[in-house]
């Protein structure tokens, strides 16, 4: 139990800056009081993340969305909070220049402009000291015969190739896949092989990031996650949760087991640790902000201490028998155990209140930001 315990005080989970603003669908965007105006207010949002919960030590910032003249005042503004910045997310999907793609566009010139995009976000890294470079990338085509399926993976293999020569020794960038949207009939990175054979070409510093929203139903995320791992190029997750496409759900809300699975897989292989990145990408469209962060730490923590909880040595003697039923049987074991007391404890242990949702509602933290951030534009996801 002690060694369970170590492991989870030693988890580092990594909120999202734009889950603390405004968000919703194409549908409509919901405001919601006492919402962040600017990066600084987003930052000391995260910061009660991090309190309440004490797992919750670095911020994921979005750029242009965090974009502020001085970031290294921002570090600090973010030190003072009691959180770091975390890794620097890139954003080539909303300038009108980029519709037909970003660093994968038939344009040299719109390429240019993607790519020194991802080189500002390695300066930023430089100035806020993060260590991870985030690249999405919402570059595909909506029609056949639209561009040539080829030549636009010359074109992203010549972009990451640039971004990766200007990566520091100690700094790492994290190619994120996604089966579709905004782009319909091809993507330029649609899934996790892809995203492998780029990073295998490139070396060490790059790796493969899973969001867990951005697969085909139904697929086993876990082999995924197992395989990546063996093959060290498992960078981090973006975790959320999903029910259809990506979602961007509370992760661990739709199904928990799968989650459950995932870190099995994770402790499985070694991952529990610093060179795996567990950030959160997630947007609460009509849940409030804080505390669904706080839900979704504990979300992460509980599938965690479930997956610690696997009796390793039973397993392996169930599998190395051929004993099927067994073997199912000490991971469902796992799974079914109630592990809130468990994390109440240790919680109580570190200093925090052993319910962090309840103990947030109590702090008046809410009602406090509700009454002062009154007037100026509130940040929104795209803002
Ligand atoms: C794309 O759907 C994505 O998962 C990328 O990580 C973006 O940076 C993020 O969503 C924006 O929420
Ligand atoms: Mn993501």
């Amino acid at each position: 139990m002690d060694a369970v315990k170590s492991a989870l005080r030693g988890q580092r989970i990594e909120t999202p800056s734009w889950a603390y603003g405004n968000s919703g669908t194409r549908f409509k965007v919901f405001a919601q009081q006492g919402v962040p105006r600017d990066p600084f207010e987003k930052l000391a949002d995260a910061a009660q993340v991090h309190a309440f919960t004490g797992v919750a030590p670095t911020v994921a910032l979005h750029i242009p969305w965090d974009k502020v003249g001085d970031y290294a005042a921002l570090a600090a503004h973010a030190r003072e909070a009691g959180v770091e910045i975390g890794a620097i997310n890139s954003n080539v999907f909303q300038d009108d220049d980029y519709k037909l793609g970003s660093v994968t566009h038939p344009d040299p010139a719109v390429r240019r402009k993607a790519l020194d995009h991802l080189l500002d976000c390695v300066d930023i890294m430089d100035a806020t000291g993060s260590k991870i470079l985030k690249l999405w990338f919402s570059d595909g085509t909506n029609y056949p015969g639209q561009d040539d399926i080829r030549a636009r993976q010359d074109r992203l293999a010549e972009a990451l190739a640039a971004v990766y020569d200007r990566l520091g020794d100690d700094q790492r960038f994290l190619l994120e896949y996604k089966l579709f949207e905004p782009a319909f009939y091809t993507t330029d990175v649609p899934d996790w092989g892809t995203a492998y054979a780029h990073c295998l070409k490139l070396g060490d510093k790059a790796q493969v990031v899973v969001d867990t929203g951005h697969h085909a139903p139904g697929t086993n995320i876990e082999f995924i996650v197992a395989f990546l791992l063996r093959e060290g190029k498992l960078g981090g997750f973006d975790f959320n949760s999903r029910f259809y496409a990506d979602d961007d759900l509370m992760v661990g809300a739709a199904d928990p087991f799968q989650l459950f699975r995932i870190m099995y897989e994770v402790i499985a292989g070694g991952g529990l640790g610093p060179h795996v990145a567990f950030m959160l990408d997630q947007c609460h469209n009509i849940e409030p902000k804080v505390p669904g962060q706080i839900r979704s730490v504990m979300n992460v923590q509980e599938a965690t201490a479930k997956a610690l909880l696997v009796d390793r040595d039973a397993l392996a003697a169930a599998q190395s028998a051929g004993d099927v039923l067994g073997a199912n049987a000490v991971l469902m074991d796992a799974y079914n155990t109630d592990v809130r007391p468990l994390l109440a404890e240790l919680r109580e242990e570190m200093g925090l209140a052993p319910d962090p949702m309840a103990a947030y509602a109590r702090s008046g933290y809410f009602e406090k930001i509700s009454a002062a951030r009154v007037g100026g534009a509130q940040a929104g996801w795209g803002a």
